[in-house]
Formats: C-alpha cells, sequence, structure tokens
C-alpha cells in the first residue's frame, strides 16, 4: 500500500535529467520525503528552447519550480525540499547534530568527492583506490550511521547530497570499468565495514533506489570514461 502523497503547499517542478548526480539529489530527496511534483527530463545534449528561455537560461539541472518561481544550484534545492517538508525528518531538530550533518557532506565533498572527480569525471578508474585512504578520513565524520546519521531510520539532508556519488562509485566498482578487488575489499574487509553498510543501505534506501536507473547510468559512465581514456 503506497502512503498518500504529501501535496505541497505550491506545485512543484523539477527539471532534471536521468544521469546528473546534482539533479539527483533534489530527485531523491523529493521521492523520499515522498512529495507530489511534476519531473520533467532535460535532454542535455539538445536542450529545448523553452528551457533555456522561460526556465534557466543558465541552461543547468536541477532547477526547481516552486509555484511561478525557479531555484537553483543542487544543494540549495534539496535543502528547500527539506524545509518544505518537515515531516520527511531530513534534518536533525537538535542545533549540533545539524551542524554535525552539515560537517558530514562538507567532509564527503573534501575527501571522497575527489576521488569521484578523478576517477568518473577524470576517467582515471585507477583513481578508485583512493577510496580507502578517504574512506578513513570520513567516517569519523559519519556519526552513529546505524542505519543513518545519528540513528536515523531514513537518510538524512547529508546523507542524500552525497548518495548520488556513492551510489555512481559503487555502480562502477561493480561493472567491468571498476577493479573487483577495490569492492572486494569493501565488502570483506571489517576495517570498511561500518562504511560498506552505510553505503549499501544508503543506496537501496527507497529514494536513492527508486530514482537510480543503473542501465542507463552505466552505459553513461563507461561511455564517458571510456572517450577520457582514448583522449
Ligand atoms: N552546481 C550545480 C551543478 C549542476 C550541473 O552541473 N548540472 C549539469 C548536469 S550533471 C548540467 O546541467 N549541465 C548542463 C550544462 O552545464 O550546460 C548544482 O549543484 O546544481
Amino acid at each position: 500500500m503506497s502512503l498518500a502523497k504529501i501535496i505541497p503547499p505550491k506545485p512543484i517542478k523539477l527539471y532534471c535529467c536521468i544521469i546528473c548526480p546534482w539533479a539527483a539529489r533534489t530527485w531523491i530527496a523529493l521521492t523520499q520525503a515522498n512529495v507530489e511534483f511534476e519531473y520533467i527530463e532535460i535532454d542535455l545534449k539538445n536542450k529545448p528552447d523553452w528551457f533555456l528561455k522561460e526556465v534557466n537560461p543558465g541552461g543547468k539541472v536541477p532547477t526547481l519550480k516552486y509555484g511561478d518561481e525557479y531555484l537553483i544550484e543542487s544543494a540549495i534545492t534539496t535543502e528547500f525540499v527539506a524545509d518544505l517538508v518537515p515531516e520527511a525528518k531530513l534534518l536533525p531538530k537538535d542545533p549540533f547534530k545539524l551542524a554535525q550533518s552539515r560537517l558530514l557532506s562538507d567532509r564527503f565533498s573534501e575527501f571522497l568527492f575527489p576521488v569521484y572527480r578523478k576517477s568518473i569525471y577524470g576517467g582515471d578508474v585507477s583513481a578508485l583506490n583512493d577510496i580507502f585512504d578517504a574512506i578513513d578520513k570520513f567516517v569519523p565524520y559519519l556519526v552513529n550511521a546505524k542505519p543513518f546519521f545519528d540513528g536515523s531510520e531514513v537518510p538524512t539532508l547529508a546523507e542524500l547530497l552525497v548518495a548520488p556519488f556513492v551510489s555512481r562509485i559503487y555502480l562502477v566498482l561493480e561493472s567491468d570499468i571498476g577493479s573487483k578487488d577495490v569492492l572486494t575489499k569493501l565488502s570483506t574487509d571489517p576495517k570498511y565495514a561500518y562504511f560498506h553498510t552505510w553505503a549499501t543501505n544508503l543506496i537501496a534506501s527507497p529514494g536513492v533506489a527508486g530514482t537510480f536507473d543503473k542501465a542507463v547510468n552505466l552505459a553513461h559512465l563507461a561511455e564517458r570514461i571510456t572517450s577520457l581514456k582514448a583522449n
């Protein structure tokens, strides 16, 4: 039985793209928060004129329309969803925990995002081996992930902000593009059990899994990595 959707005070439209990790942040938040919204896929290789003229002259996704107004930048559009739907419990109530959760996504950007940038944006899949050092540095900020930050039953905003990158790193690791040794070590070495359990729970959570088309994303990443290697 699916729960009735939360109707926001004003209609929401999300201009998104199935392969964009930034846009996925807001798509996941809206899905996890069970809010009614309209999803509009934008072909980034062939952006419609109406998108550039009427929606976002900057041409980027995500763009969120709330009533008649627009918001851009995924960190902001995603936080907007968390603020708009407090019943989704995306934000810790305690100010200190909230600050700690913000530090979690900040430290992900500091330590783990460079691994994503080098291996997936840069096409150097050998950089995936750097993940262990990055995890060692990141884990102290992943406080009480049982199963999610601070014992939350659902991924919190900070975790949703990093989820698209975690899911894409794992997608590459599981595929023929990445190194299976890295995945084996992550999934069997007790040293990485805490991170690996958190990461796999995050990837399997309904908002993340329900918005992640693995086949389309893998094809996109494989093409990207192969073309970067060729150059
Ligand atoms: N800083 C932006 C980055 C968004 C972004 O780079 N989106 C890409 C797709 S993954 C995009 O729209 N690219 C189209 C373009 O730059 O023309 C955010 O966090 O929202």
